[in-house]
This record gives C-alpha cells, sequence and structure tokens, in this order.
C-alpha cells in the first residue's frame, strides 16, 4: 500500500535500519492509535488491562518502528529480532501492535474479539495461538528469562553459524512486576555475567501496580540494580520517542546487556484514571475513553484507525522485507551442507537415524557388559553418545555439574568469551535456568538440558509448567530421585515431587529402572518435539534389570512387563518405577519361595503409558488377582493403575537422614514388604 503523500510528508525510510522515521505529530498518531484500540478492546471484552499498553505506546512504536527487524509476511523468519512482552497482562500492546504492522490474521475482528473463546487475542499472548507472539507470558518475571534464553541461543548459534546468517536481537518491555520477581535476579545476573549485548530490555517504569504505587512494596533502584549485575543502564523519559530511539540506538552499540529505564504514566491521556491503579486491570469505561480521546485528540470512533496512520504504520511493517531477502541471499550463498544444517536445525528435525544408531551402540555394550550403575551415570553414559550426534544440544546444570552428570566428556563451556561452547554453568538459579531454556527453545536451533536435583524441581515449576503450556522439548535432567539419597536427609529427598509433575499435562516424567532404560528414556526426550521431559534419576547404584539386547525401545508405551509370571499365569501383578523396580524384582522371587506366581511391569512413564489406548492399558495391567505398586514417593496418581481396592508401598510421610539401606528398611519400601502386601491382598499371611 502506498502511503498519502501528505501523510508521509515528514516521513522517510533510514537507510541503516530499513525502519521508518516520523515527525513527531505522526509519531504521537501512530502510538495514540495503539492507545485507542486498547481502550477499545478492553472496553467491549470488559475485562483486560488498558494501563500499560496505553502507557507503553511510545516504547513500542518507536521500537516497532525505528528499531526491531522483522517482517510481517514471515513471522517465523529466523533472523528476525525477538520482542517479549514480560509483562503479559499488557497483552493489547502487542495486539494492537500486530495488527497495525499487519501481520497474518490480527484484524480488527479479532481484536474485538479481545479474551473471547477461540480468538487470536487471548488474554495474556500465547506464542501457539497468535503469529508475532514469541513466548507465552503472564507470570510475570518469567519473559524476561525467557529472553536471556532467546538471546544465548542466538550467541551460540551466531558463533557456530556466522553473523551472516545469525545475527538479531531480543528485545523485552518489563514492568515493574517483573522486575520484583525473584526470578528476574536471576535472569539478569546470568545475562549480565554471560555479557549478552544483543539483549535489550525496556523498562515500562510507571510506579504503578495492582495496591497502587510501587512505593507501598518496593524501593529498588533498578538502574543500579542492572549496573551491579553487568548491564549498561539509563534512565529516560518513555513518552519522548527521541529519547527512546536515542537510548536504544546506544544501547545496539554496547558491550554489555542494556536496561532502558523508561519513566512513564501509566493509562497516558485518561483524564482521571492517569496515573492510577485504577487503570491497570479494569476498562476505563464510556466516559473515560470519551475524555481520552479528547486529551489525545483522536476523533475516529471506536476500533477506527485512519488510513494515514495506517498506512505509516505498514510502511514501517514492510521495511523489514528487504532485510530479509538479504537474510536469503546470505543463506542461499553458504555451502550447501552448511546450509542444510542451519535449516535442519532451526526447524527443530532431529537428526532420528543418527540418534537411533547412538542408542542401539549404548544397548549393544550394555548387553555385552552389564553395568551396575547409578541411573545419573547411565545418563553420563548416554549423554556422551547422544550429544555426539545431536550438535543442538545445549546442556547445563544448576551448579550442581558432578551430582547430575551433565557435562560429558569433552564438552566445552559456554561462555562470554565463548559462546560457540555446549555447557551452561547457570549457577545456583534453577528457576532462572529452566525459564532460559524455554527461551532457548523458543528461539529454535537448540535442544537445551539441564541438571539439578529432583527436590528443586519446585524451584523450576512455573517454568516447567510453561514449557508444558506452550509445548515445548526442553530436557531436565533430575537426579538425587527419592530417599535412595541417603544421609542429605528429608529437605533433599522428594516425596511428592513425582506426583506434582505428573500432574503438569502435557509433561513426560521418565523414572527408568536401570542403564538400558535411561538411553532409552533419553531418545524419547528427544524425540518429542513438542512436550517437556522431567528424567528422574538416581544418586545410588542400580542392577542392570535388562540383560538382553532388545532392538525396540521399549520405554516408548510408558510401561511393559519387564519380568513375566513363570507360569504365565500371575496371581500377583507388581508395578514400579526407577529404583523400585529391582525391589519388585526381588519381592516377585520371595512370592515364588511361597507358591505364588507373579509379575513384574516396569513404568518409566507414567504419561506415556496413560495415553496408551485402553485396550492396550488393560492387557499391560493384566487380570491378577492382587497388584501392588512400588515406588519411594507418594501414593497420588498409581490408583490408575492398581485400583483403590490395589496395595502401594511407598512414602506417606517425609524422609529422613541415614544412609539409604537403612532408610529404606526404616520406611518398609522393601522386597518383604511388597510380597507381604501382595500376600495381604490374596488374603494369605
Ligand atoms: C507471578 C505473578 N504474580 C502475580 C501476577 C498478577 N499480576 C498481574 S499484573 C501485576 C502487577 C502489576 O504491576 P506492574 O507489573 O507494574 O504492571 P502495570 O500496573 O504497570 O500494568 C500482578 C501482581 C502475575 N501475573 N504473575
Amino acid at each position: 500500500m502506498t502511503p498519502p503523500a501528505a501523510a508521509l510528508a515528514a516521513a522517510s525510510t533510514t537507510a541503516d535500519t530499513g525502519t521508518v522515521a516520523v515527525s513527531r505529530a505522526q509519531h504521537d498518531r501512530m502510538a495514540n492509535a495503539i492507545r485507542a484500540l486498547a481502550m477499545d478492546a478492553v472496553e467491549q471484552a470488559k475485562s483486560g488491562h488498558p494501563g500499560l499498553p496505553m502507557g507503553a505506546a511510545d516504547i513500542a512504536t518507536v521500537l516497532f518502528t525505528r528499531a526491531m527487524k522483522f517482517d510481517p509476511d514471515d513471522p517465523t523468519w529466523p533472523d528476525r529480532d525477538r520482542f517479549v512482552l514480560s509483562a503479559g497482562h499488557g497483552s493489547m500492546l502487542i495486539y494492537a501492535v500486530l495488527h497495525l504492522l499487519g501481520y497474518p490474521g490480527m484484524t480488527i475482528p479479532e481484536i474485538k474479539r479481545f479474551r473471547q473463546l477461540g480468538s487470536l487475542t487471548p488474554g495474556h499472548p500465547e506464542n501457539f495461538i497468535t503469529a508475532g507472539v514469541e513466548t507465552t507470558t503472564g507470570p510475570l518475571g518469567q519473559g524476561l528469562a525467557n529472553a536471556v534464553g532467546m538471546a544465548i541461543a542466538e550467541a551460540h548459534l551466531a558463533a557456530e553459524f556466522g553473523k551472516e546468517i545469525v545475527d538479531h536481537r531480543t528485545f523485552v518491555l518489563a514492568s515493574d512486576g517483573d522486575l520484583m520477581e525473584g526470578i528476574s535476579q536471576e535472569a539478569i545476573a546470568l545475562a549480565g555475567h554471560l555479557k549478552l549485548h544483543k539483549l535489550i530490555v525496556l523498562f515500562d517504569d510507571n510506579g504503578i501496580s495492582i495496591d497502587g504505587p510501587l512505593a507501598l512494596a518496593d524501593s529498588v533502584d533498578q538502574v543500579k540494580r542492572f549496573e551491579a549485575a553487568g548491564w549498561a543502564a539509563s534512565r529516560i523519559d518513555g513518552h519522548d520517542p527521541a529519547a527512546i530511539a536515542s537510548a536504544i540506538e546506544k544501547a545496539k552499540g554496547s558491550s554489555r546487556p542494556s536496561l532502558i529505564a523508561c519513566r512513564t504514566t501509566i493509562a497516558y491521556g485518561a483524564p482521571t484514571k492517569a496515573g492510577s491503579e485504577k487503570a491497570h486491570g479494569s476498562p476505563l469505561g464510556a466516559d473515560e475513553i470519551k475524555g481520552a480521546r479528547e486529551r489525545l485528540g483522536w476523533a475516529e470512533t471506536a476500533f477506527e484507525i485512519p488510513a494515514d496512520v495506517r498506512d505509516l504504520w505498514r510502511s514501517a511493517g514492510h521495511a523489514g522485507k528487504a532485510a530479509r531477502q538479504a537474510w536469503r541471499d546470505h543463506l542461499n550463498a553458504a555451502p550447501a551442507e552448511r546450509r542444510a544444517e542451519f535449516e535442519r536445525r532451526i526447524g527443530g528435525e532431529l537428526p532420528t537415524e543418527k540418534v537411533a544408531t547412538a542408542v542401539r551402540a549404548v544397548k549393544e555394550k550394555l548387553a555385552a557388559a552389564p553395568k551396575e550403575v547409578a541411573t545419573r551415570v547411565a545418563s553420563e553414559g548416554a549423554l556422551e553418545a547422544l550429544t555426539a550426534v545431536v550438535p543442538e544440544m545445549v546442556g547445563g546444570s544448576a551448579d550442581l555439574t558432578g551430582s547430575n552428570n551433565t557435562r560429558p566428556k569433552g564438552m566445552t563451556v559456554l561462555s562470554a568469551a565463548d559462546y560457540g561452547g555446549r555447557f551452561i554453568h547457570y549457577g545456583v538459579r534453577e528457576h532462572g535456568m529452566a525459564a532460559a531454556m524455554n527461551g532457548m527453545a523458543l528461539h529454535g536451533g537448540v535442544i537445551p538440558y539441564s541438571g539439578t536435583f529432583l527436590v528443586f524441581s519446585d524451584y523450576c515449576r512455573p517454568a516447567i509448567r510453561l514449557a508444558a503450556l506452550m509445548g515445548e522439548r526442553v530436557i531436565h535432567v533430575m537426579t538425587h530421585d527419592s530417599i535412595g539419597l541417603g544421609e542429605d536427609g528429608p529437605t533433599h529427598q522428594p516425596v511428592e515431587h513425582l506426583a506434582a509433575l505428573r500432574a503438569i499435562p502435557n509433561l513426560n516424567v521418565f523414572r527408568p529402572c536401570d542403564a538400558v532404560e535411561t538411553v532409552e528414556c533419553w531418545q524419547l526426550a528427544l524425540e518429542a518435539s513438542e512436550t517437556p521431559s522431567v528424567l528422574a534419576l538416581t544418586r545410588q547404584n542400580l542392577p542392570q534389570l535388562r540383560r538382553d539386547m532388545d532392538d525396540a525401545n521399549r520405554c516408548a508405551r510408558g510401561a511393559y512387563e519387564i519380568v513375566p509370571a513363570d507360569d504365565g499365569n500371575a496371581q500377583v501383578s507388581l508395578f514400579a518405577s526407577g529404583s523400585e523396580v529391582a525391589i519388585a524384582v526381588e519381592a516377585r522371587t520371595l512370592l515364588a519361595a511361597r507358591g505364588v506366581s507373579a509379575r513384574v511391569v516396569s513404568i518409566p512413564c507414567l504419561e506415556l503409558f496413560l495415553a496408551l489406548p485402553e485396550a492396550e492399558c488393560k492387557a499391560i495391567i493384566g487380570t491378577a488377582a492382587a497388584k501392588v505398586a512400588v515406588e519411594a514417593a507418594v501414593r497420588q496418581g498409581w490408583d490408575a493403575i492398581i485400583g483403590a481396592d490395589g496395595a502401594f508401598v511407598g512414602m506417606t510421610s517425609f524422609g529422613a537422614s541415614a544412609p539409604y539401606k537403612d532408610l529404606y528398611r526404616h520406611f518398609g519400601v522393601t522386597p518383604e514388604a511388597v510380597a507381604a502386601a501382595a500376600l495381604g491382598k490374596l488374603g494369605r499371611t
């Protein structure tokens, strides 16, 4: 669309960025278009947050029309700049911008359906619903930490493929709430340490949150705080487009990540509610909207965008086309192999054949020379084989590298001095780590995996939940998965964590029973391109129960009969996961000595099992008279297998500090207890 000459009288395209420079009057009208759409959409939905989009409209206008590189015709262009609206409650800001720029599908009818079922404009931005939304935000602080992961992925891929192919920035709009959340500290400390200089955070410094003025709860000097974490930080007037543009320009040249604290007025333009918490999260009301229109000089009716303003926005939207074409030319000019590898990685295509070959090799070795090792150690062996053939795997640990066994031999460290490394020392920052991994996976081109103790999954949980919601391939190695960790005691012994993680939809919780299952579970985690995984692994050694070479991945259906009944006619079915499978196998021997025939079913992944067709589930559960499950954790979840009348041997309390064999005896998680439970169910003693 060609803009009317009058409207563009003072507008020109800047050659360096390909973006559009406009006059102050033009800028104001462009920003007011965001404000008007936000007021109108929230009013129509009778719910939502008008304050942030109205206050941050000037920031967003400068950012999207003068500073960022993108092309609405190709929202997934790999070298686009990323924008994260960390304060997701202000979602109308991004919906308005996407509409004005001409993103596919973001029409006025969609804006009018703000917060309605099935719309492209849900209450908080959801990346799997709306093109142009990079990540799902809403839980404050997560978006900021996602952005750190995106910047890590960018730096890593640039080191690997060169700046001709990977050279973009990550921008964040963060609110007071984002910066008050603890996760923000983990995120900014990591970003500062890694000198992620292409990360630029615009802080909507409006001094207002839900309860009222920020002074009620916070007195942090954010500029000093970010500086202390190694960032470049400045303070500007967030309603002055020239100041915003020049601060961003300066940030682009920085050797450190940048914070730009933009002093703004929440609900800018609203006659009585501007600057007040009253504008944070409820419709302004007809009178206030009328007053705002007058103040802003916005004469249009609801949802109406005048042609001159729309054209200015659209020309900004078109400005990135040339950059995308140039990038495409660079990629086409790259050697064929390099180009294919980049496209494979960014497309998230796993080298499945190579993975299968590597897994087979590990299993053949284990069949030839069985190993009695902890599953965390088996996992390291699996990683050695897998990371060699899956170069997009980027590992890490929250300061437990030696305990989690997540750094296979030869894997170099990703640092400010070498972004090409593949292992990240996340520091003692589990939450920041999990959220950064989400950002890395969203960026594409890498498969992040990490390590911590299972008990600290609590510290990662909000980010794991979002990974599951967004359908991301992130893999968490979580070791020390039960009372089996021993002497560290109940603070470190997960009891309820498996159940709590299993409660999250679209999350696979794997708990392999030996070295063979461990490599099979790794394969399944890698192949689950739209599901995050947790690998719950032991500290203590476990016998290798799978001695024969199986070509098939027996864990793929989540459960399978690992030891059949001697006579093929089991009176007892024993179900177990992880370290307790060996206990079930011993119990089976005790039962045999009592003339009772039992089978053992290993359940490395309850989610995969319960997703099987009902008939398959039933066949694996079997028809034995007695069903007993054993897991060194709480019962919750197991009734789906054993029924309310089944017997469960596990934990009903927190653990204790002692050598692990004593603990298993003390809490009665033993072969004898399992056998006794089975006999009890059969009415025998
Ligand atoms: C983790 C988390 N806790 C609480 C909320 C609920 N909530 C939404 S916005 C907000 C704070 C609003 O203040 P601010 O971040 O400054 O946004 P503004 O008022 O400027 O729009 C809160 C507590 C949330 N979204 N996420």
